[in-house]
């Protein structure tokens, strides 16, 4: 699918080895031991009912290729990063059918398909690595000399030395090499068509020299999303002109500094948002937003105030990117950093009636609204006009307003916006909760909230015509 057909998606993120097991039981998961737990992509297929209940049209599976085997100082490659051989498949996930049988799945489904895939290194477990065991760069050749990586601040020690350690190294792959690009360009090209993939979650973005990007993203064909982990704007920049969309990180650092305490500078989040949308290609459109993702800590980690994480949570859902879940958030999972952040989905029991289920249900449903009832939804960028309050925060995007808080569960947010664009005296429903309520005479909205809670507002007519949520 095209980077154009994926901007009316939203996108469940799952590491297939913590998903689901092929046969639905469910094994003991000790997250800090980093071993295989038993996920499979049959496992997967057998839950997608769980994912597509909750409004998600594409899920975003960890690494398919074959990895390091057996136990390392970091344990096993359960996560899927550590390749060793691009042309076979992890068999802890599955087989070839077994994938195929996954995308199938999806496809009869109406979801798409996206696959991790990892270009800018191979791994080792020893120092100086086995080269001879990497597939199909089987010579020293095919790789920088080593060096790791610890100025990040010089970008050709970024793009040629190596990450991870010397019990861990992830032996840089030479993409300055002619036949190593061709061979990836290649690669990629069947894997996307051996497993009819829709889209590409691509690895370490920032690793790799630019001007590698455009060739390989135009042999898969398909939408392509980098990972660039940076928190600037204008360095992430520069990679919105290679590949055709990044994940965001330069808002996701100011979206989690904003809710996870009631002191977190609201204003700083617009601030990026408006920064990404003056400077990258297709501003915030092509990226995708994300709360939580398997390197970082679990926000539910962070605080377990209920309003602030529901505001946080409803964050990606109401702006310009295509929104991205990690699974087991919505199952309240509150893992720490890598590795605790991995934690099996069975052991929850996949439980659906749960109020961040709920929640995120809703959301994808009002942003399926929201696009049935504007054309011009997908492509017309927030503003986030003001409310009168430091700890309140308001998001238009037409016909939709959202207004956030961070002051937590014991709060009673106030938002007085003067200029929301609706008619005057128009019927609204918040349809976090389905409560009505009138636009002013000049079409602006003065909402007092409660416990903190988030609103989402959008014009009753809008949602009739969508003939979903709140509608009856
Ligand atoms: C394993 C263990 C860890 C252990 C580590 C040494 O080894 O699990 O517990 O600490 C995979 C696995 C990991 C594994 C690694 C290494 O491999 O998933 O579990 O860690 O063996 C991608 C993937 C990630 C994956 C890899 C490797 C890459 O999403 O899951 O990891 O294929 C860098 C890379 C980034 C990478 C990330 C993990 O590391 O750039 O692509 N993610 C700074 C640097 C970043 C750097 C980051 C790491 O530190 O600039 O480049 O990311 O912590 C902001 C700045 C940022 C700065 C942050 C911290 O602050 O703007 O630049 O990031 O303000
Ligand atoms: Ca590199």
């Amino acid at each position: 699918a095209s980077a154009d057909e994926w901007r009316n998606r939203t996108i469940y993120q799952v590491i297939t080895d913590r998903f689901a097991t092929s046969d639905g039981s469910s094994p003991s998961c000790d997250t800090s031991q980093r071993q295989y737990c038993g996920g499979t992509w049959k496992g997967l297929v057998g839950k997608l009912d769980y994912i597509q209940n909750m409004g998600f049209d594409a899920v975003w599976i960890s690494p398919v290729v074959a990895n390091v085997e057996g136990n390392t100082t970091y344990g096993e490659a359960f996560h899927g990063y550590w390749t060793q051989d691009i042309n076979s498949l992890n068999s802890h996930f599955g087989t070839a059918d077994d994938l195929k049988s996954l995308s199938t799945a999806l496809h009869n489904r109406g979801m798409y398909l996206m696959v991790d895939v990892v270009v800018n290194h191979m791994v080792g477990t020893a120092d100086p690595p086995n080269f001879s065991a990497f597939q199909p760069f089987s010579s020293q050749s095919d790789f920088h000399s080593e060096c790791f990586v610890s100025n990040y601040d010089n970008q050709t020690e970024v793009e040629q030395c190596w990450l991870g350690d010397k019990n861990v190294p992830l032996v840089d792959i030479n993409t300055e090499d002619n036949n190593v690009v061709t061979t990836m360009n290649n690669w990629i090209s069947s894997l996307v068509s051996n497993y009819s993939v829709d889209g590409v979650r691509i690895d370490t973005v920032k690793h790799v020299r630019k001007d590698f990007w455009p060739d390989f993203a135009k042999s898969a064909g398909v939408f392509t999303i980098g990972e660039v982990l940076n928190n600037e704007t204008s360095y992430v920049s520069a990679y919105t002109q290679v590949i055709d969309a990044v994940l965001d990180y330069p808002s996701w650092f100011p979206l989690v500094a904003a809710f996870q305490t009631s002191n977190g500078n609201l204003s700083a989040l617009a601030a990026t948002v408006q920064q990404a949308q003056s400077s990258y290609k297709d501003g915030e459109f092509m990226t995708g937003a994300f709360l939580e993702n398997h390197d970082q800590p679990r926000f539910q980690s962070l605080t377990q105030d209920s309003a602030l994480v529901k505001n946080a949570m409803t964050w990606p859902f109401v702006q310009d990117a295509i929104p991205i879940m990690y699974y087991g958030q919505e199952q309240s999972y509150a893992g720490g950093a890598d590795p605790a952040n991995r934690e099996a989905l069975w052991l929850s029991g996949y439980v659906e009636d749960k109020p961040l289920v709920t929640h995120v249900k809703t959301l994808n449903a009002a942003r399926k609204a929201a696009i049935a009832a504007n054309n011009s939804f997908l492509t017309t960028a927030v503003k986030f006009p003001s409310t009168g309050s430091d700890s309140t925060m308001a998001i238009l995007k037409p016909p939709m307003l959202a207004l956030l808080s961070n002051g937590g569960s014991s709060s009673t947010p106030k938002w007085t916006v003067s200029d929301a664009g609706f008619q005057a005296n128009e019927e609204l429903v918040d349809v976090l909760t389905c409560t009505k309520i009138n636009a002013d005479s000049n079409g602006g909205v003065t909402v007092q909230g409660s416990g903190g809670s988030p609103q989402v507002l959008i014009p009753t007519s809008a949602l009739s015509t969508a003939g979903t949520t709140c509608s009856s």
